[in-house]
C-alpha cells in the first residue's frame, strides 16, 4: 500500500522518511507529492493544526485519489501565550526565513525568564475517505541564543526537556527518536498495523 506525504517542505519529508524508515514500516511506500506530480499551492487558511493538516491532505486525496497524510506543526510559547503556534511558519513574515523566525522569537522572549515551550504535530490521515488524526508534543526550552546547524525552523532555539543541547546539535536520528513529529507518527503506524491497512 502506499501513502501520500503531503508537503511542500522538504526537511520534512526527510524526516517523515527517515521515521517511517523500511525497517519498522515495511509495508507502506511513502511518496512525495513530486512523486505523484502535484504542484498547487494549497492555502492553509485554517486557525488550528487539525484545520490545517486536514486541508493539506483532503486537499490532496481529492486530487489524487490515494491515500495521503499530512504534518501541521507549531511551536508554541508559554510565556507568549502559545505563540507562534499554528502561525509558526510565518511568524516573521510572508517569505521570511528560519533564521528571521528565530530571531523575531528570541527578541519577543529577552528578558524573560520564563522560557517553556512545546512543538506540536498533527497528522491527518485521509483512508479511503476517512479522516482520522495522530498527535505529537515534546516539551522543552526556548535558548537565549541559536545554536546548531542540523534539522530546520526553531530548531537551532528548542532545547528538548532531559537535554542541554538544541534539536539543531543533534543528529537527525537523536531528533528523530524524541520529536513531535515522531510521536505523532508511532500513533498512525500503530492505528495502521493495527486495522491491517
Ligand atoms: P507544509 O505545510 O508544506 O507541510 P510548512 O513548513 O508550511 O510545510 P507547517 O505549516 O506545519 O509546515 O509550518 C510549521 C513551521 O513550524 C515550519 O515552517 C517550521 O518553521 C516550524 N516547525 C515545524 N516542525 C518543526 C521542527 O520539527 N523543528 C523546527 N521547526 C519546526
Amino acid at each position: 500500500m502506499e501513502l501520500v506525504f503531503a508537503s511542500n517542505n522538504k526537511h520534512k519529508l526527510s524526516e517523515i522518511s527517515e521515521i517511517l524508515n523500511p525497517g519498522n514500516f515495511k509495508n507502506y511506500k511513502i511518496k512525495s507529492l513530486h512523486d505523484i506530480g502535484f504542484y498547487d499551492e494549497i492555502e492553509e487558511n485554517g486557525t488550528t493544526l487539525e484545520q490545517n493538516a486536514l486541508i493539506k491532505a483532503m486537499t490532496v486525496y481529492k486530487a489524487s485519489g490515494q491515500n495521503c497524510f499530512a504534518d501541521d506543526s507549531g511551536l508554541f510559547v508559554n510565556a507568549l501565550n502559545g505563540r507562534p503556534g499554528v502561525y509558526s511558519a510565518r511568524y516573521a513574515g510572508k517569505n521570511c526565513t528560519f533564521a528571521q523566525n528565530n530571531e523575531k522569537l528570541l527578541g519577543e522572549l529577552k528578558n524573560e525568564p520564563n522560557r517553556k515551550a512545546f512543538f506540536k504535530t498533527i497528522v491527518a490521515l485521509v483512508l479511503n475517505g476517512e479522516i482520522h488524526y495522530f498527535e505529537g508534543k515534546i516539551e522543552g526550552n526556548i535558548s537565549t541564543l541559536p545554536s546548531g546547524t542540523t534539522g530546520f525552523g526553531y530548531d537551532p532555539v528548542f532545547i528538548p526537556d532531559g537535554f542541554n543541547i538544541s534539536f539543531a546539535q543533534m543528529t537527525s536520528e537523536q531528533k528523530n527518536s524524541i520529536s513531535h513529529r515522531r510521536r505523532a507518527l508511532n500513533k498512525m503506524t500503530e492505528f495502521l498495523n493495527q486495522n491491517k491497512v
